[in-house]
């Protein structure tokens, strides 16, 4: 029996990538003087690395941009997430096709909702905001974001940490996700999971997710395609 629904922010809930957390870091990196931009393909190369923290550490390893500090990282990365809260006030990411229609259905249905993402609380928060709108603050009964668990998606770690807070078991939770690592995080933890995918995400591997469609869409859309389904 279905209890819970556990919801992927980023690609998921809406494409907050390509136009939101791509051109912060952007932003900020011209801010700070780093001779540094991420453009669309490098982007997706450098989203195989959950965490913004963790893929500008990953940029810089593969050479990508000069060294720093740890702490000098987290400072940049704290100027990015200012820079996306701003973007997302701007009100220019609109969720994706189906989400608030299926948010408000299971929340109907008395289902325990949360959400399960990598991305920075303070990000997440902008996006509940000003694209989902306030009342989901109490909606959600549970955000776990950002670093709250030491090891991030593909890692199992936040969904296992959601679960735990809310008193659910994985056989009556159902992930929603858009990526191969955010797939791999709620196989890992035990979950049922259903993929949409995005332009990012749509040639990853999600062999084993119970489905795989190209968006949630409307009832009458015609748009939804169910892509793969190994378990037929
Ligand atoms: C996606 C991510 C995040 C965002 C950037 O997470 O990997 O790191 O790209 O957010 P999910 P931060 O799909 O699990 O929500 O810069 O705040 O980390
Ligand atoms: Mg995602």
């Amino acid at each position: 029996e279905l209890k819970c629904i556990l919801w992927d922010v980023d690609g998921t809930l809406a494409d907050t990538e390509r136009d939101g957390h791509r051109v912060a870091f952007n932003m900020a990196f011209d801010e700070a003087g780093h001779a540094r931009e991420w453009d669309v393909p490098t982007y997706g190369e450098l989203l195989k690395v959950t965490g913004g923290k963790e893929r500008i550490r990953f940029d810089i390893e593969r050479g990508g941009m000069a060294d720093m500090a740890d702490t000098a990282i987290a400072g940049l990365h704290a100027r990015k997430t200012a820079h996306y809260q701003a973007l997302i006030a701007e009100g220019r990411i609109p969720l994706r096709p189906g989400v608030r229609r299926l948010l408000e259905e299971a929340y109907a249905a008395g289902i325990t909702l949360g959400v399960a993402t990598t991305t920075t609380p303070a990000a997440l928060d902008a996006l509940i905001e000003h694209s989902l709108g306030a009342e989901w603050f109490d909606r959600f009964a549970v955000l776990a974001a950002g670093d709250i668990v030491p090891a991030k998606k593909p890692a199992p770690d936040i969904y296992q940490y959601a679960m735990e807070q809310l008193g659910v078991e994985a056989a009556s939770t159902l992930a929603l996700e858009d990526s191969g690592n955010g797939w791999k995080s709620a196989q890992a933890a035990g979950l049922k999971c259903i993929v949409t995918v995005n332009d990012y995400t749509r040639d990853q591997d999600f062999n084993g997710a119970d489905l795989v469609v190209s968006e949630f869409g409307e009832p009458d859309a015609a748009a939804i395609e169910v892509l793969d389904n190994p378990h037929g």
